[in-house]
């Protein structure tokens, strides 16, 4: 049986990542950061908090890192803990170098001195190419990040390729567009959305208030792109991959289907509040993700209208 670490375990992705590790027959552990109130509450939708090991640990703590990898004798880490909400990083930068960026080499470090044989996995992301320099954006596009957050995740990225070229590690790098889930956090704009419309539908709201809604995102199913994580760790040679559905929609778009979905019109509920714009957008995102459909025979699975559809769905559920 093999084991697993996953730091951000809690999260939308590395709950999805728990569940699918668990079907291939791994045993699972987490590294879950002390917080002063409970979240575990993705792990108990999915009901496999009991089947999973939680270790104590903080990706800013080195200590915390070494600990957890020699408990768990993980032969695949799989690194997904971050601040990853690119609105917070302009109010919290440090902390965002902190966690996001330097939290990568606290882990990297920590695992060539545990198990420079274990194979690790790096959540980078399409807000690392920002202010894009190509149409389509593949593993080849050069970076221009926008934010705090696209600046760290850049630093997390090329550390990741330095360690695989500089020690020989078994170490890759998932360059992900945007994916969502029911168990997306209600900060990013498809959960707010999918929430909003679930509360305005019975009564329990009235607006639904919004910042740049021309913005362009490349969006997909959470469970889908944890299978290719998994995949990437499962190859002979580490490598760089984007993983995108190929198809990009506008938040207004995306805000449409959502209401319609309800039988409801969104220019009847949706106000534009200046509060929701960035100092610095990123105005589009479209991946190119022919090279994981080459080498790790992954391709996307689920179309936006499928995915929005199933989060208003859960979320009428939570909220009647
Ligand atoms: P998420 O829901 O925000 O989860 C982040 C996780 O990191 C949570 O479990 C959080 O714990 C944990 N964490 C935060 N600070 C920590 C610290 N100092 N030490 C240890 N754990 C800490 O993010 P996600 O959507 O699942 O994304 C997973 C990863 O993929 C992130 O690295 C994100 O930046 C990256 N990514 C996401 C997307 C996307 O569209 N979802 C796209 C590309 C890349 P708490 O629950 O206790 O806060
Ligand atoms: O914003 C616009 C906003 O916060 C999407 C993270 O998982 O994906 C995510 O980052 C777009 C932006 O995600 C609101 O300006 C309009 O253009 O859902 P979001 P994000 O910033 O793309 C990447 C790949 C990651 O790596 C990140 O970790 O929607 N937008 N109005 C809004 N966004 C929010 N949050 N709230 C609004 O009211």
């Amino acid at each position: 049986m093999k084991n697993a670490l996953i730091t951000g375990i809690t999260g939308q992705d590395g709950a999805y990542l728990a569940q699918w590790l668990l079907q291939q027959g791994y045993r699972v552990h987490g590294l879950v950061a002390r917080r002063s109130s409970d979240t575990h509450w993705r792990l108990r939708e999915l009901d496999i908090e009991g089947d999973v090991t939680l270790i104590d640990g903080d990706l800013a703590d080195v200590s915390s890192l070494t600990r957890a990898l020699e408990a768990s004798r993980a032969s695949e880490v799989y690194n997904l803990a971050a601040q990853s909400f690119v609105g917070a990083s302009w109010s919290q930068p440090l902390l965002t170098a902190q966690v996001t960026g330097l939290g990568v080499a606290n882990l990297l470090e920590a695992v060539r001195q545990v198990d420079p044989k274990a194979r690790f996995y790096q959540a980078s992301t399409s807000e690392m190419f920002g202010l894009i320099q190509a149409e389509r954006q593949s593993e080849t596009t050069p970076f221009y990040p926008r934010s705090p957050y696209g600046v760290a995740k850049l630093y997390g990225h090329w550390l990741t390729v330095n360690y695989r070229e500089s020690f020989g590690m078994h170490a890759s790098s998932g360059i992900l567009f945007n994916h969502e889930s029911p168990l997306r956090g209600i900060e990013f704009v498809t959960r707010k959305v999918t929430d909003a419309v679930a509360r305005i539908k019975t009564g329990q709201q009235k607006e639904l208030r919004l910042g740049n809604i021309d913005a362009k995102r490349d969006w997909g199913f959470a469970g889908d792109y944890v299978k290719a994580m998994w995949l990437m760790l499962q190859q002979d040679t580490p490598d760089d991959y984007v993983i995108a559905t190929g198809r990009t929609t506008t938040v207004r778009d995306m805000v449409e289907i959502a209401f319609r979905h309800v039988g409801l019109n969104c220019e009847d509920y949706v106000v534009i509040d200046p509060a929701f714009f960035r100092p610095a957008e990123v105005d589009v995102l479209l991946g190119d993700p022919s090279k994981a459909e080459r080498q790790l025979g992954w391709k996307a699975g689920t179309s936006l209208e499928e995915l929005i559809c199933m989060m208003v769905d859960a979320d009428l559920r939570r909220v009647s």
